[in-house]
């Protein structure tokens, strides 16, 4: 495999030259679980290893790699290499990691994955369905620059009629979003799928426990690569069969990437995303009397004049405010800031001892 077949191209090629010397060797990063790496280049396949330093001078959880990005590395044995430099990342999927109920310490910034040109957002027809959920991985899709595309799986489960349906609505609510209709069990929709796949892209499979996303990536590969879980018959909901984050290569060059299904989705640091993917009601709040205009209760709010005269989806804009209130509350204050650190700097200390015995 050449490195452009890994998705290499020279956006990163003029980065590793800045970053690093012209020998220097790169390779991308194909998965991760608990701290493990495997990066691949056109040499091979190695589990890697991130330097001291680079644990010592990472600031954030997004200054470590993830899966799908490209690293600069040295070689230490057959098997294994040195992590030295994440290349600037051209596009990120991120989240905040737990629940916001919850302390500060278990709300990290989790990174899905990096360098993606199109992230496949996957629900299943049946119980999982639900528009605002597509909504809020839309929004992390467009504040980190990868362009979504809706999978609707299972629809062996759902009478036409149904479906179509939901189609509508799907279509009436995010005008500008693809959807793609799959059943692994009836092979349905799979060559729909693969016409969004060409070759040295990257894609990111999306979505809750229990959708399909490990059925759909085994489809792809025409084999049965990846464990799939049953759907819990109790609560309907998925067991969280993959618990890695992997990078797959399929025959027709496309690269796409598993992922464990994720709980519920956090917002993170999305008020820019939050206002390109509401577009239309940015639109509509030009016209707001008020500049600093809230859209809740002011008068002269063309926002909610437009939802009373049902010219503005009501269940979207009930969501925008929902995702601007979440926003808002991410957008911490100092004191949580410094709570955040404190609990980052337990992180580094836990990282430095899980790495303590590596001779680096
Ligand atoms: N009826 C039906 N079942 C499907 C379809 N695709 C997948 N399934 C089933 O749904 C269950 C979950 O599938 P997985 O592929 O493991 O789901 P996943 O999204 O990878 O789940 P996690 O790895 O837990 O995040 C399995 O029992 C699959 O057989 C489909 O198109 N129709
Ligand atoms: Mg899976
Ligand atoms: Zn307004």
């Amino acid at each position: 495999m050449t490195l452009e077949d890994l998705g290499y191209n020279n956006i990163f090629e003029e980065q590793r030259k800045q970053y690093a010397s012209d020998d220097a060797l790169v390779a991308r990063v194909i998965s991760e679980s608990k701290g493990e790496y495997r990066v691949k280049n056109d040499q091979g396949e190695y589990r890697a290893k991130i330097t001291g330093k680079q644990m010592f001078e990472a600031v954030s959880r997004e200054d470590y790699p993830a899966v799908g990005d490209w690293v600069i590395i040295t070689q230490s044995d057959d098997e294994q290499v040195v992590i030295h430099t994440v290349l600037p990342r051209v596009s990120i999927l991120k989240r905040i990691h737990g629940d916001k109920n919850r302390s500060s310490e278990k709300n990290d910034v989790q990174i899905i994955a990096t360098n993606i040109d199109t992230a496949f957002v996957i629900e299943s027809v049946d119980r999982d369905y639900n528009l605002n959920r597509f909504e809020r991985y839309f929004a992390i899709a467009q504040s980190g620059g990868v362009k979504p595309v809706i999978i609707l799986n299972k629809i062996d489960l759902l009478l036409k009629e149904e479906i179509d349906a939901r189609v509508a609505q799907l279509h009436k609510r995010f005008p500008a979003i693809d959807v793609i209709l799959t059943s692994t069990i009836d092979e349905e929709g799979l060559d729909t799928l693969r016409t969004y796949i060409v070759p040295k892209k990257t894609y990111c499979f999306l979505g809750s426990s229990g959708v399909g996303k490990s059925s759909l990536i085994n489809k792809l590969l025409g084999e049965e690569h990846i464990k799939t879980g049953a759907v819990s018959s109790y609560s309907g909901r998925g067991k969280h069969t993959t618990t890695t984050r992997q990078m797959y290569f399929l025959e027709n060059g496309g690269i796409v990437i598993d992922n464990p299904g994720i709980r519920e989705v956090g917002v993170v640091d999305m008020s820019e995303g939050i206002d390109v993917f509401f577009d239309e009601i940015r639109a509509i709040a030009e016209g707001c009397r008020y500049t600093d205009c809230t859209h809740t209760h002011e008068p002269g709010c063309k926002v909610v004049e437009a939802v009373r005269l049902h010219e503005l989806d009501k269940e979207k804009y009930l969501n925008y405010l929902t995702l601007k209130k979440e926003t808002q509350y991410h957008t911490m204050s100092d004191i949580q800031k410094r709570e955040k650190d404190r609990a980052f700097g337990k992180f580094i200390k836990k990282a430095k001892k899980d790495f303590k015995n590596l001779d680096i």
